[in-house]
């Protein structure tokens, strides 16, 4: 009979062998029958669990608030020239989404791993910023080219509403919005951004749902999660702006 060469590969989040695909041993029919949204199909595929429902629906708002912030953030304004340039869509997605770092979109994974760090070190905020500030680091999660204390991010407010309205415990988002108060002593554009926010607040998702172990929670900070989400979101943006521009020829 035929002989399979044995794998060095095992992967565990999704399997094709049966009647129909399964995202973490859940059929697609019953993902289908049952309602799921995008955010429970994250669960599945990134945490492996199904999540309760104000999870699922704080991880769509976060894919809905990040999805764009206009033409000319990095991302967007690679993609516009990648386009403007005769590439073609995939060519003009990646070119955006390379620019997602340090500085922009990709400082979610670090936010969450300092303000976690911090917190649970008990460190006040002024000892948190200022160790920051002499080992060179800028606190991830702070900072805007545009919005400042008179003129703060609209995404940031929403995402702390959900959270008061929905989530059991909020003491890390509560933590970086202590960071905040003294970063803005400093600087008005010192604001908490939607990376600070989302970083912290997932911190208070994981901790707070009962879904995850310490050790677990410890190694979604340190593999980095997060950062997917913005990576996730802007796709839908960049991919816009390249249709936007071939549309425009
Ligand atoms: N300073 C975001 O910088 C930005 C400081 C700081 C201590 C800080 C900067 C930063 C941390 C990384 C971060 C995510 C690069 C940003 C995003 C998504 C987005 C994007 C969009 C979207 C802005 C001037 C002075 C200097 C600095 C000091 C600045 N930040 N000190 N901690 N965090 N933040 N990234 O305004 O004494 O003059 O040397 O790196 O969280 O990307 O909308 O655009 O959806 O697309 O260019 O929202 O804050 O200021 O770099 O000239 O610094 O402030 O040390 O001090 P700026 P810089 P000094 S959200």
């Amino acid at each position: 009979g035929k002989v399979r060469a044995p794998t060095h590969i095992i992967s565990t989040i999704s399997d094709d062998r049966g009647e129909e695909p399964c995202y973490a041993g859940v059929p697609m029919s019953t993902i289908i029958e049952r309602g799921y949204g995008v955010g429970d199909v994250i669960s599945l595929l990134w945490f492996k669990r199904s999540l309760p429902r104000y999870c699922t629906q704080f991880i769509e708002i976060c894919i809905m608030l990040c999805a764009d912030h206009g033409p000319c953030v990095s991302g967007a304004h690679n993609s516009i020239v990648t386009a403007r340039a005769g590439k073609d869509l995939v060519s003009s997605l990646v070119s955006g989404l390379l620019t997602i770092g340090p500085r922009f979109g990709g400082a979610i994974d670090d936010a969450a791993r300092y303000f976690k760090d911090a917190y649970d070190r008990g460190l006040t905020p002024y000892e948190f910023v200022e160790g920051m500030k002499k080992k060179g680091i800028r606190v991830p999660g702070i900072g805007h080219r545009i919005k400042s204390r008179d003129n703060r991010d609209k995404r940031v407010q929403l995402l702390q509403k959900y959270a008061h309205t929905h989530f059991p415990s909020v003491k890390y988002m509560e933590y970086a919005v202590q960071v905040e108060t003294y970063t803005l002593s400093k600087a008005n554009n010192l604001v908490m951004n939607v990376d600070g926010a989302i970083g912290s607040l997932f911190l208070d998702l994981l901790s707070g749902s009962g879904m995850f172990s310490k050790q677990e929670i410890d190694e979604i900070v340190e593999i980095g999660y997060l950062n997917g989400l913005f990576v996730l979101a802007r796709s839908i943006g960049l991919i816009g702006h390249t249709f936007d521009q071939k549309r425009l020829k």
